[in-house]
């Protein structure tokens, strides 16, 4: 019986080393030690041996399952530190891998021109004025000086949601508004950028929605050199410091006098290119000085204040800027355009 026993031992040490899974090991511990195993059928055989011989095999089995069930323990340990092991291994990461490159967005080339101008003109002590989109026809037109039956508020060249209700067709409506809200006391110091609408049909040069940027100072003994200044300025910032401008006589409604400002091409100096059409100048703006009846509509006493105002289109900026061909480019957001104004 012993050596049956030695024997099932053996066995069984042998199948545990050999296990190579928890499974495989389980089932070796349940066939040696489970209740059909041969050693519990060495036990129930016991009735059979002398009562001296009983307590000798008894304890010897009691050895035997002792050590199958260490050795079970004891591989059961090895194996989950195997495993551990194993898992470590797959799991290691490369910390000297490159990571993936981050793809940085970068501003709509509109965008970056208007914040650029925007800047240029808050260092000068500008205020940002933004506003309503949807105007009243008092605001966007008759503050303006442009009365009823003016040319300029046809149906045909305005969006009108109502026959006092309309999309604005240009910002200076927020000026208007900007200075209504100074109850006559000035200064007022604002640009006003944003989009604007007209009933045009969109084509390389035209947009039925654009932007605008418009400049206004209100205050006491503000004159046309005060203009003058502060758009050279702006334009050699902008442009370049070896730009020059010129102003050439114009009409708005709601300046006067009204110029158009042309800087000399910054692409060949002034001899002519294809950027300024062989005439050395670009007209990059207009503007004026406020015409007296916008000042007192909006409050402010002509006689004593006097103001200069002047708006610009930031696409015609832009599309000089990057030599940008077409409008439509700036509202069709592909981003092979968009992505060549990276950087800024
Ligand atoms: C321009 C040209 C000239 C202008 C005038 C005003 C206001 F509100 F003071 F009347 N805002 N903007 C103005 C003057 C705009 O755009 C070509």
């Amino acid at each position: 019986m012993k050596e049956r026993l030695l024997e099932l031992k053996q066995e069984a040490l042998e199948k545990i080393k050999q296990s190579t899974s928890m499974k495989e090991l389980q089932d070796v511990r349940v066939a040696y030690l489970g209740k059909k195993g041969p050693i519990t059928e060495v036990l129930r055989g016991m009735g059979e041996l002398s009562a001296e011989e009983r307590p000798i095999i008894g304890q010897y089995v009691n050895e035997v399952r002792n050590e199958i069930a260490d050795n079970v323990e004891k591989k059961q340990t090895e194996l989950k530190e195997l495993a551990i092991q194993k898992q470590l291994e797959e799991e290691t990461i490369d910390v000297t891998l490159p990571g993936r490159p981050v793809r940085i967005g970068n501003h709509h080339p509109l965008t970056a021109v208007i914040e650029e101008i925007e800047d240029l003109f808050i260092r000068m002590g500008y205020q940002v004025a933004e506003g309503p989109e949807v105007e009243t026809d008092y605001y966007n037109f008759e503050a303006l000086n442009l009365p009823k039956n003016h040319p300029a508020r046809d149906m045909q060249d305005s969006f009108y949601i109502t026959e006092e209700i309309l999309l604005r067709t240009q910002t200076s409506p927020m000026q208007a508004r900007t200075m209504e809200k100074h109850h006559g006391v000035g200064p007022v110091k604002i640009i006003c950028p944003g989009k604007v609408y007209r009933r045009d049909n969109d084509d390389a040069t035209h947009s039925h929605q654009f932007t605008q940027i418009e400049g206004l100072v209100v205050d006491e003994n503000i004159r046309m050199s005060d203009l003058k200044g502060t758009l050279t300025l702006f334009a050699k910032k902008l442009f370049g410091e070896e730009r020059e401008i010129r102003l050439r006589p114009s009409f708005f409604p709601f300046t006067e006098p009204s110029v158009e400002m042309d800087i000399s091409c910054f692409k060949c100096g002034g001899n002519g290119c294809n950027v300024c059409k062989r005439t050395g100048w670009i007209e990059i703006l207009g503007a004026g000085m406020v015409h007296p009846n916008v000042l007192e509509m909006s409050g402010f006493n002509p006689k004593k204040y006097t103001g200069f105002a002047f708006g610009m289109g930031p696409e015609r900026i832009a599309m000089l800027k990057y030599g940008i061909e077409d409008i439509r480019h700036f509202y069709q957001n592909d981003v092979r355009f968009l992505k060549q104004f990276q950087q800024a």
